[in-house]
């Protein structure tokens, strides 16, 4: 038997021994996906806090309960070590580390660069390697390839085998989770796309298998720029309606009630969270490279970029119609999760929008239920989240809904305010028809 054909056996009787690197949101699911399917799996991470917790059975990763990693800890399905040298013992490896940008708008590479080298110490015959984490086009070929193959003269599609299979994990989603939603996984040979698909249909109930690594890497930033670029789209139009006068909310239900042809998205404060804002710009990165500017990703970033400082032009213009100036006016922004009902705040438009009321001079408060405390990474401030929330409601001279949590009371919120700026349509139609509240 072949390499390849010894290796495809051994993944699907389950015999091979698997490694995942990096304990995230991405590969901690993955981990306990690979374990309750029937394989071993030894989960690496550098962060020896993560793999503490995990030896004493708990999870960190709120889609991922703590019973389900004490039992598979238990039964000696998954170790967790931040020892890499385990890696020479392993079959197939999944790489699920984060690919952040730097401050300049490049990628920052460097995650998956020290996952590369590390891996490249221990790769031997017989071995699949699937890249997960988000990245521009060309990247397992152009890095992954050549780091690690090279060392130990391996052949690529015989000796070892290496694939991209973008993450699909939405923190907090219970209806598509990592074992239900469809994977796609695309080979750096026709023989690697055999293997990687053969070990992930043993795991993940649906592996739509494409050609090559770079179709399924640039799938995944379709995926991302279509709602980057959409809900570019809608905030373009918030803007355009409000000289118009016309409410941009209605327009949108309007549009979204033909049941074909249209998708609706809403407009908002910004793009927060560690994917959509980010994804489309390795593409546009990438593009750069081949002297190509990626326009419709670039204007929609500008748009998206650029509401934080619209919704503090429309608070000022709402102050001054109040006979009020922003400086010197008590702000306060309610919800600064990127999204409602989350308690993440990486990339939220609200650290824009208190940034920039800051520098207008205006006295800033905000109230989080999941954020007791912010700061700013380059600006340097940080603010706890208020606890009395309708008494700073009463005492604000504007309070500016920028994430519109469940457990908001808005029509008691209303009530207690003297002008509210909603850029979420929170309020709704009391909204629409209250004279204290505007709406984006
Ligand atoms: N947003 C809008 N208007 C919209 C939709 C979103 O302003 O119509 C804003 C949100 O407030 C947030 C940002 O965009 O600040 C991103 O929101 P999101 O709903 O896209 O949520 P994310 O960032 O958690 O995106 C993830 C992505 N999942 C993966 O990359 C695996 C995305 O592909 C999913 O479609 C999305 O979750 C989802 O559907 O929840």
């Amino acid at each position: 038997m072949s390499t390849k054909e010894v290796l495809i056996k051994k993944l699907k009787d389950k015999s091979a021994k698997i490694a995942v690197l990096g304990l995230g949101y991405v590969g901690l699911p993955l981990s306990v996906v690979f374990c309750e399917a029937g394989f071993h799996v030894t989960g690496v991470d550098p962060d020896q806090r993560k793999i503490d917790a995990l030896a004493e059975g708990k999870s960190y990763i709120p889609d991922v309960k703590t019973e389900a990693v004490e039992k598979l800890v238990a039964a000696g399905l998954f170790t967790a070590t931040a020892d890499f040298s385990i890696l020479k013992e392993m079959d197939a490896v999944s790489i699920c580390v984060p690919t952040p940008l730097r401050q300049t708008g490049d990628p920052d590479m460097s995650f998956i660069i020290s996952a590369m080298e590390e891996l490249a110490k221990y790769m031997h015959k017989g071995m699949v390697v699937v890249l997960e984490s988000t990245t521009y086009p060309g990247t397992t070929r152009e890095l992954l390839l050549p780091t690690l193959g090279a060392e130990k003269g391996l052949t690529i599609g015989e000796d070892w085998f290496l694939a991209f299979s973008p993450e699909r994990v939405d923190p907090g989603r219970e209806d598509y989770t990592t074992i239900n939603t469809p994977k796609v996984m695309g080979g750096i040979t026709e023989a690697c796309g055999e293997v990687a698909t053969a070990w992930y249909e043993g795991a993940i109930k649906i592996v739509h298998q494409v050609s090559t690594a770079e179709a399924a890497e640039m799938s995944k930033l379709l995926e991302n720029t279509f709602r980057m670029i959409n809900i570019g789209l809608v905030n373009e139009l918030a803007i355009m309606c409000e000289r118009l006068n016309v409410d941009v909310w209605e327009v949108i239900d309007a549009a979204a009630s033909k049941p074909f042809g249209f998708m609706k998205f809403t407009p908002g404060p910004g793009l927060g969270g560690h994917c959509i804002p980010i994804d489309p710009l390795y593409l546009s990165w990438k593009m750069k490279s081949f002297n190509y500017n990626a326009r419709f990703i670039e204007l929609a970033s500008e748009i998206n970029t650029n509401m934080p400082r619209y919704v503090v032009s429309r608070v000022m213009e709402g102050l001054n119609d109040r006979g009020k100036a922003l400086n010197g006016s008590r702000a306060l922004v309610l919800g600064v999760a990127y999204k409602p009902d989350i308690n993440d705040v990486r990339e939220s438009p609200a650290l824009d929008v208190i940034g920039l009321l800051r520098q207008k001079g205006a006295l800033v408060e905000y109230h989080d239920p999941y954020i007791p405390h912010i700061h700013h990474e380059y600006d340097g401030w940080q603010m706890d989240s208020l606890q009395d929330l309708m008494k700073s409601v009463q005492e604000a001279d504007v309070v500016i809904i920028i994430t519109n949590h469940k457990q908001y009371d808005f029509p008691k919120i209303i009530e207690n305010a003297k002008f509210v700026f909603d850029s979420r349509n929170a309020t709704g139609k009391l909204g629409k028809s209250s004279a204290k509240v505007e709406r984006l």
